[in-house]
């Protein structure tokens, strides 16, 4: 497996992108996260996101949600903050655009999309925290929103980060998942450059493609990793890492190693079968301290 021998080789790489921790830091230091997530039936996706961000070391991290699900929230992420948000048909409604592009502007990173569902005119929402200077992460519903308005990308002010599945990539790009897998890290390269954005295709060996073109394929994770929420654990890593200053590409590539490695350190516990998203939550921090 990744913790053993082959790792010793390539661990001082990924050492590097690692964040400096100051002495004397406080809490606003190691980054303000705000994350955009959870759904009637999908609260599950915004606890798993905002407790990766947590375990990978931000400072702050909120979690807005429609109204009605706020109070599920707060009661089981104890750390993080939440912020309740209006709502249609327990999704997000795009009134909330305003007090979410508010927010957005005072935060070091946002999360959008675990969770989420088909929300109204999500893209609305998506567009505005485009034109904030604060880094962007898309994933999952988030996703699937800027398939259909792909355009407003060309608005962008920060850094922008997209994780799609084989199957959200497809929405992205119009191929076949087909298609996409037989070719991945050229996929993945041609829509970063295209859209300027750093592009991490999921899956066995994640690839991870920059806007200049850069392409990474990460060395861990397994099959134990097949399993409802593991997407937004990567979510939660990433966000937390362009929180904490890293570059896109310096945060999906990290990103993903560390959740691939907590992965690892998982199903050498407790097997492929049993392991579970939380389970890769709470290994996070071990796999950070192999890092170091
Ligand atoms: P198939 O048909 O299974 O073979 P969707 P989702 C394909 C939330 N969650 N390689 C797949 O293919 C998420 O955050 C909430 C190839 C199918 O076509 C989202 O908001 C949880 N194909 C929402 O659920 C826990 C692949 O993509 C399509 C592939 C929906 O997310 C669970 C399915 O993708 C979940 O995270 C691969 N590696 N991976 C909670 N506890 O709250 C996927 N596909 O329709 O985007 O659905 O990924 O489940
Ligand atoms: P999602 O489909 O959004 O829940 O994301 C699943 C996460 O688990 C991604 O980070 C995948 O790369 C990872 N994953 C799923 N299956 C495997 C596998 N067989 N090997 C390695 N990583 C996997
Ligand atoms: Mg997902």
């Amino acid at each position: 497996n990744a913790v053993g021998g082959f790792l010793a080789e390539q661990i001082k790489t990924y050492r590097a992108l690692l964040p400096v921790r100051r002495e004397d830091m406080h809490k606003g230091d190691a980054g303000r996260v705000f994350v955009l997530a959870g759904s009637k039936g999908m609260t599950g996706a915004a606890v798993l996101c905002a407790q990766a961000a947590l375990r990978t070391g931000s400072g702050l991290v909120t979690v807005g949600t429609p109204v009605s699900e706020q109070p599920v929230l707060a009661v089981k992420l104890t750390e993080t903050m939440t912020l309740p948000l209006p709502e249609k048909d327990g999704m997000l409604d795009a009134s909330g655009a305003e007090q979410i592009w508010e927010k957005a502007k005072v935060s070091d990173v946002c999360a959008v999309g675990p969770g989420l569902g088909p929300a109204p005119e999500l893209w609305r929402t998506i567009e505005k925290i485009l034109q904030t200077k604060t880094p962007l992460l898309l994933d999952a519903d988030g996703l699937n929103a800027l398939s259909t308005h792909i355009d407003i990308l060309e608005q962008k002010q920060g850094e922008v980060v997209l994780t799609p599945h084989p199957g959200e990539m497809s929405r992205l790009c119009g191929k076949s998942i087909e298609e996409i897998q037989a070719d991945r890290e050229g996929t993945a390269a041609e829509f970063a450059v295209r859209w300027g954005v750093t592009l991490l295709l999921k899956g066995k060996n994640t690839v991870i493609a920059s806007p200049r073109g850069e392409v990474h394929c990460n060395p861990t994770g397994n099959s134990g990793m097949a399993t409802g929420g593991m997407g937004d654990v990567l979510s939660g890593v990433i966000a937390s890492l362009l929180g904490q200053g890293l570059s896109g590409y310096h945060a999906a590539v990290l990103g993903a190693f560390l959740h691939g490695l907590a992965g690892d350190l998982a199903a050498d516990e407790l097997g492929e079968f049993g392991m579970i998203a939380s389970d890769v939550v709470s290994k996070l921090p071990f796999a950070i301290c192999k890092l170091q």
